[in-house]
């Protein structure tokens, strides 16, 4: 299984005279089966959501409507996105750290994730992710 890795997936758009139409299917469009969707939405424009990474969760955020920006960290170097077309997602890997910031009034940002919900897949301190992704070669 990949880790330590991000990139941009772009979804295919139909569009015509009624409006611009996207769609996904796991395993196709994605690296994974889509076991769980997920969205955050009523976001005050100075949340600060994320700042954890995850052992084995993989997943694609999109921005459905307005904008936020996402800093990845796979412990050696840091990058920022900032999403804000719905038919771009970023696909996070396992263990990557994910700061979210910068909302538009009105975001809504939809998760699509490799795995259902559980606590006990999360690294919530950033030292102890640090341990762990260092690990890897860079
Ligand atoms: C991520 C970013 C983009 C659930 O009960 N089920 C769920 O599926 C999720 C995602 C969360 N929760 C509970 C766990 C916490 O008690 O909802 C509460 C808030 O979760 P959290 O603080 O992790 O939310 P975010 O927005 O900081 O992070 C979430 C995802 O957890 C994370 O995987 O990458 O969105």
């Amino acid at each position: 299984m990949t880790s330590g890795y991000c990139k941009i997936i772009e979804l295919p758009k139909i569009h015509d005279t009624r409006g611009d139409l996207t769609f996904v299917e796991g395993g196709v469009h994605l690296p994974f089966d889509i076991r769980r969707v997920y969205y955050l939405y009523n976001i005050p424009v100075d949340s600060e959501r994320g700042g954890h990474a995850h052992k084995e969760l993989e997943q694609v955020v999109f921005a459905l409507s307005g904008s936020f920006r996402i800093q990845v960290d796979d412990g050696y170097q840091k990058k920022i996105y900032e999403l804000r077309d719905p038919r771009k997602g970023l696909y996070i890997s396992r263990l990557i750290w994910r700061e979210m910031t910068d909302f538009s009034q009105g975001a809504v940002c939809m998760v699509l994730a490799s795995h259902y919900y559980d606590e006990a897949d999360y690294y919530r301190d950033y030292g102890e992710f640090l341990s762990v992704a260092r690990k890897r070669p860079k």
